[in-house]
């Protein structure tokens, strides 16, 4: 046996190599990897522009038939996120062209998705049976294991939005897909029957008795979305810190559209600075309209309309709105809150503002 604080080293050494022989790690050699004393999120504050974007979906949607693609779509991947196709560590943000004439075939998979129309008409996408057409802004809901498909009988190409938990769900290793022979799935309801049923407010139809734990209701029209801000921007200022926000829920339980994701729209006014603050859950926001910018750990990102950018997990920010700015935003906050996992935290220096320590050049 060796003596002496050199020879002790060499045994600890040894120890250590023994240790990893079996597979195991002494959990002291670790670092901070497993307890932080805040979230330390991989995901980056960044954007990515809709006047770079746009022209890269129309080369898609020369070059690359739908057939080989399934979805004609491109995956926004966060830099900090080591390659991985995903916005944050739970969540995809992504955009998808449709060409005139094209369908995009049907499937299911246990991932939760959702879209948000960002250009043309004419489109439509059908789940579990109903059809919906789409228009710009809409929020369109294809929630976990239901079918569907998608189809441009317009003139012109159509690009959307698309969200999806796919990282969570492969986190957990509950992955799922399953998809048709046909390309389309046989039409079962009329359609927009969903909106007919649940979309009046307030109101349930006391006949239907609708299973799952996503919401009934497959399209949440803009033009009434942005109706009900603009009532509410007559008398309030909504929140200090997303001026006016509603969340878009389900009729039923008044609980998130979806079981895994909570999606929201917010008006902010033109020269509305809201307040900074933060919590858990990296959010991606999609600008539907208007332009302004948005202050994230003290990095100025200068946003218009159809752009997309995301705030990591426990970063402050705020919004400033130069012209009238409708935002889409959306988080894994339904993942959080049943386990008493979320947080949320004012800003309290300065007034409530950041200082502007750099502007995000892409
Ligand atoms: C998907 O099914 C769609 O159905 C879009 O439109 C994007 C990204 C990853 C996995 C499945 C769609 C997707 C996706």
């Amino acid at each position: 046996m060796a003596s002496g604080p050199g020879a002790q080293m060499e045994d600890l050494d040894l120890f250590y190599q023994d240790v990893q022989n079996h597979n195991s790690r002494g959990l002291w050699t670790l670092g901070g990897d497993n307890l932080t004393t805040e979230p330390e999120p991989k995901a980056l504050p960044f954007m990515w522009k809709w006047s770079e974007f746009r022209p890269l979906m129309y080369r898609a949607s020369e070059l690359v038939p739908v057939e080989m693609a399934e979805r004609r779509v491109l995956v926004f991947a966060n830099p900090g996120l080591a390659g991985k196709p995903s916005a944050t560590s739970t969540l995809m943000a992504n955009l998808q062209i449709i060409n005139p004439g094209e369908i995009a075939r049907s499937h299911r998979h246990t991932p939760s998705a959702f879209r948000v129309i960002v250009e043309g008409t004419g489109a439509y996408t059908t789940v579990e049976g109903e059809k919906t057409y789409m228009d710009e802004g809409d929020f369109i809901t294809t929630p976990s294991w239901t079918w569907h498909d998608h189809g441009n009988e317009g003139d012109t190409p159509m690009v959307w939005l698309d969200g999806l938990d796919v990282p969570f769900v492969n986190m957990l290793e509950v992955g799922f897909y399953d998809q048709l022979e046909t390309q389309a799935q046989n039409l079962t309801r009329a359609d927009d029957m969903s909106l007919r049923l649940y979309g009046a407010g307030s109101m349930r139809p006391t006949w239907e008795h609708h299973q799952g734990l996503h919401s009934p209701l497959l399209n949440y029209k803009f033009q009434r979305a942005y109706e009900a801000l603009k009532e509410l921007a007559k008398d309030t200022e909504g929140s200090p810190y997303d001026g006016i926000c509603l969340e878009y829920t389900n009729p039923q339980t008044g609980g998130p559209a979806m079981a895994t994701i909570a999606c929201f729209v917010q008006l902010l006014e033109p020269g509305r600075h809201t307040k900074a603050h933060r919590h858990t859950g990296g959010t991606i926001f999609h600008v539907i309209k208007g332009k302004g910018y948005s202050v994230i750990r003290g990095e100025r990102f200068d946003w218009q309309a159809k752009d997309t950018f995301v705030v990591p997990s426990w970063a402050f920010h705020e919004h400033v709105a130069e012209d009238e700015a409708v935002l889409f935003s959306y988080n894994d906050s339904p993942l959080q809150q049943p386990f008493g996992l979320y947080r949320e935290e004012a800003y309290e220096e300065n007034g409530g503002h950041q200082l502007v320590t750099g502007a995000f050049a892409g």
